[in-house]
């Protein structure tokens, strides 16, 4: 008999799950069996190891110094994607981000932290109409010097969320004010790690008051994408749609060949043109990768 668990950490051969019970188990993994995440549906036998990890339904990750794909957490049904006036994000790291969950069928939700600053009169706080026109929600909340959460508890009400976001945007703020005990959670973490203080430093997972989940990722300064084919980095590009069948060129990649349906929508606007801007430079980016 093995029993269910789900993933909270995990780290090179060790990691923590926390069974239906509610009871946290660490357990020991082989490598042939890949690297658990959390959010991993996982099964431990009675000596305490892991024999199966089931199906992921999706992978939230990032790209490494070499450009490959970097997981973070399974099993996603949004990814909060947290920018706030400081630190100031990159041009292109909001559209980074969309375009990591886009890709793996994760719904990217904007969340503009620390409201109490003044939002910035430049991209993206600019551009951010170029988003919710995909469907994609922004959300406005802060956690100094009272939280303000907006519609965001309500929206991580069921499945399992993940906060994405650079260092120092308040990611581990909004976390503690969603999770009001999360002290408990982290002591009872560190106790059967037997790690101390729980700085973020790896993806970790815990249970909101509603009893669904939220996974808190460790933010890096740059957020950068993995090497793919240029197919699937359009999948981060939504709104080239249906409009890139009109192109001339079946393979066509919207930079500079004849007839392209993408480079003519935005120049008359009908695809904004910041977000064909946007995807020249990740093409670009992706050729450095490719390296
Ligand atoms: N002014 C202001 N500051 C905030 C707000 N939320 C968080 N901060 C501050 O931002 C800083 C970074 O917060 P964290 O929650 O540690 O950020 P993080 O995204 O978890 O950072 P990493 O774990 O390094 O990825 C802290 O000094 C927080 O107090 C806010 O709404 N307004
Ligand atoms: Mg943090
Ligand atoms: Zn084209």
């Amino acid at each position: 008999m093995s029993a269910q668990a789900l993933v909270v950490e995990a780290h090179s051969n060790r990691g923590v799950a926390i069974a239906t019970s509610g009871e946290l188990q660490t357990f020991h993994f082989p490598r042939r069996l890949g690297r658990p995440l959390p959010g991993d549906r996982i099964a431990l036998d009675p000596a305490g190891s892991l024999t199966v990890i089931e199906e992921r339904k999706n992978e939230f990750g990032r790209g490494d110094q070499h450009g490959r794909f970097k997981a973070l957490a399974a099993n996603l049904d949004r990814a909060l994607i947290v920018i706030a006036a400081e630190p100031a994000p990159s041009p292109d790291l909001l559209h980074r981000y969309v375009a990591a969950a886009l890709i793996r069928d994760i719904q990217p939700v904007i969340v503009i932290n620390k409201s109490d600053l003044a939002t910035p009169d430049r991209p993206p706080f600019s551009e951010l109409s170029d988003f919710t026109a995909l469907g994609i929600r922004v959300i406005h909340c802060r956690c100094r010097p009272a939280a303000e959460l907006g519609e965001l508890p309500a929206l991580l009400a069921d499945g399992v969320s993940l906060l994405a976001g650079q260092s120092g945007v308040g990611k581990t703020s909004l976390l503690n004010a969603l999770v009001p005990d999360l002290a408990r959670q982290t002591g009872a973490l560190s106790r059967v790690t037997g790690k101390g203080t729980h700085t973020t430093t790896s993806a970790t997972l815990h249970q909101l008051p509603s009893g669904a989940w939220l996974v808190d990722t460790p933010g890096v300064w740059e957020f950068g994408l993995w090497t793919m084919e240029s197919v699937e980095l359009e999948r981060g590009f939504p709104e080239f749609g249906r409009l890139e069948a009109s192109c001339r060129f079946r393979n066509c990649r919207h930079l500079t060949e004849p007839g392209c349906a993408i480079r003519a929508a935005s120049e008359t606007g009908q695809i904004p043109p910041a977000r064909y801007q946007a995807w020249i430079r990740l093409l670009r980016e992706q050729k450095r990768l490719g390296r």
